[in-house]
């Protein structure tokens, strides 16, 4: 009789996890979309520089300020960059909608500009939420080519794929 309450109990949970698995239309939240790690001539920042940068998309229906929210490029940094919560009509992204982070160290251009730069040899991009210990998204990528972004496959964000244009700031083009 225990046994057979014990597998009542068990069975639904497999299904209800294995039928999560299924879902690939979960909303994801807040995630690392595409970035450039080396920018020669792509697209420049509102300053005219062609820094490195990373897309943000927000896959929910509400509202991101990321403002608060810490960036780095090193797994285990003890000091990571905290984006500024001083201009939230600059940090925040709305439902479906992209946002661009400049790697560039001119944080006087603007809050959406970072002090970590991206190693076109190679890096890690991590995004962690305003508790300072969340990762909201992280990506480590290995050495990179001038001008090719490298971003989510629109068709299967899973997969990431390289592109010869970029597309920084709107949806990805295979
Ligand atoms: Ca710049
Ligand atoms: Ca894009």
């Amino acid at each position: 009789m225990k046994k057979l309450t014990l597998l009542l109990f068990v069975l639904p949970l497999i299904y209800s996890c294995s039928k999560e698995d299924d879902n690939t239309n979960k909303e994801r939240g807040l995630i690392i979309n595409e970035f450039l790690a080396s920018n020669d001539y792509c697209c420049a920042d509102e300053s005219g520089d062609y820094d490195d940068w990373v897309e943000l998309y927000n896959d929910s229906d509400q509202s991101i300020d990321l403002g608060g929210m810490y960036f780095t490029d090193t797994p285990g940094d003890d000091n990571p960059y905290l984006i500024p919560d001083t201009d939230p009509s600059e940090s925040t992204i709305s439902p479906g909608g992209y946002l661009i982070l400049w790697c560039d160290d001119d944080q006087e251009q603007g809050v959406l500009h970072l002090s970590k730069k991206l190693k076109g040899s190679g890096e890690s991009i991590i995004l962690i939420d305003k508790d300072g210990t969340t990762v909201i998204d992280s990506l480590t990528f290995s050495s990179q080519t001038t001008d090719i972004s490298m971003g989510r496959n629109a068709e299967n964000l899973d997969e990431w794929i390289f592109f010869e244009t970029p597309t920084p700031g709107s949806a990805n083009n295979n």
